[in-house]
């Protein structure tokens, strides 16, 4: 994969509209998980999300849910309490016996879901993963938030500059398990050991992990803190990287903060400096991408095989394309930069 992609550095007026208008249509709270019992689901299309705190995983269900309004069609958003593939297993297998049309989740785990979801499939229930994903035999398809390698390199060289190429880094992750999250980390140690002479005094240090919760991200922090040759923390989380932030905050560290969060989390870190820059893509879009993309397996308009072309409403067009492991996925697009610069336009998206 080639990284020399466009990373949108300035508030991009033309997608600011675009995800506003796919975020907005439709006010929402999901705060709760959905009940399904005793309802006909064979036009319900389920959303996964890794677990029912993460106000990321909720972003993206807004975009989910829009696109099944416009499409004619119900949603449901389903998660377990804490980020287990266990737990998802029980909850595919239920909506599965229940009757439901599709499932998209964000997995906790590549392959632990994989009986489960082959049986869905077998049952004529369509099946892709995104944010986080199964492999191949698992899904349909993947939706893929934003180039994996561009992601890792670009939160490593965020690093680099921000300690001016003097400092270790301490990565704080989310579960050991997170696909998504171990695929960026990998491309961030690949960015290091091709550039050895730069990044000779920026080594990752210590991998340290949050699992996504609040409590867990915070004394993993203080963790990561205790040792003094970390400069730099990468929070590859919407969780972590605030949790993190809040750290540094109260402690009045002089560690600093990249990764990837929620403008609306974390402008206020970005403003007094300590996240100088992170990084995202539009999680409403995500959602929404994933949406159009069940409809456009169940009408049989795609089958998840390389090279097919649907629209996916108000995003137009898009390809379905192979991944690193020879699966296929369709990519969402670009990687958004926030910095002291554009953070004031971007923290009432989301
Ligand atoms: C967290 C989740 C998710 C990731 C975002 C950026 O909410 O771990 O997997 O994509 O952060």
């Amino acid at each position: 994969m080639k990284i020399n992609k466009n990373i949108i550095v300035r508030f991009a007026a033309a997608a600011l509209g675009l995800f506003m208008l796919a975020g907005c249509s439709d006010a929402i709270q999901t705060s709760t998980v959905e009940e399904t019992a005793g309802t006909d689901l064979s036009d319900t299309y389920a959303f996964i999300a890794k677990d029912i705190q993460n106000p990321y995983m909720q972003k993206v269900y807004e975009g989910f849910q829009t696109a099944f309004s416009e499409l004619g069609s119900s949603s449901v958003y389903k998660a377990p309490e804490a980020n287990t593939p266990e737990k998802q297993v029980e909850i595919i297998n239920e909506l599965v016996s229940q009757g439901i049309a599709g499932i998209a989740v964000a997995a906790n785990d590549a392959d632990m879901l994989e009986d489960a979801l082959k049986a869905a499939m077998e049952a004529g229930v369509e099946v892709i993963s995104l944010d986080s994903a199964v492999n191949k035999e698992s899904r349909r398809t993947h939706i893929q938030q934003a180039d994996p390698e561009l992601i890792g390199r670009s939160l490593v060289r965020a690093a680099y500059d921000i300690v001016g190429g003097n400092g270790g880094i301490g990565i704080l992750s989310t579960t050991y398990q997170a696909t998504n999250q171990n695929l960026w980390i990998s491309y961030m140690e690949q960015e290091i050991a091709e550039n050895p002479e730069k990044y000779a005094s920026t080594p990752i240090v210590q991998i340290a992990y949050g699992d996504d919760d609040e409590t867990k991200s915070i004394s993993e922090t203080q963790s990561l803190l205790e040792n003094p040759d970390i400069k730099v923390i990468i929070a590859p989380t919407s969780v972590g990287i605030t949790a993190a932030a809040q750290v540094l905050r109260e402690t009045e560290s002089d560690v600093k903060l990249t990764g990837l969060g929620m403008p609306s989390q974390m402008a206020e870190y970005i403003e007094s400096g300590i996240c100088p820059k992170m990084y995202l893509w539009n999680p409403v879009d995500v959602g929404y991408l994933a949406g159009y993309t069940l409809k456009a397996l169940s009408d049989g308009t795609i089958t998840g095989a390389q090279g097919e072309v649907f629209t996916a409403g108000t995003l137009g067009e898009r390809t379905v394309t192979l991944d690193d492991e020879q699966g296929t996925e369709i990519m969402l697009g670009d990687l958004l930069e926030f910095d002291s610069t554009n953070i004031g336009e971007w923290k009432g998206a989301f």
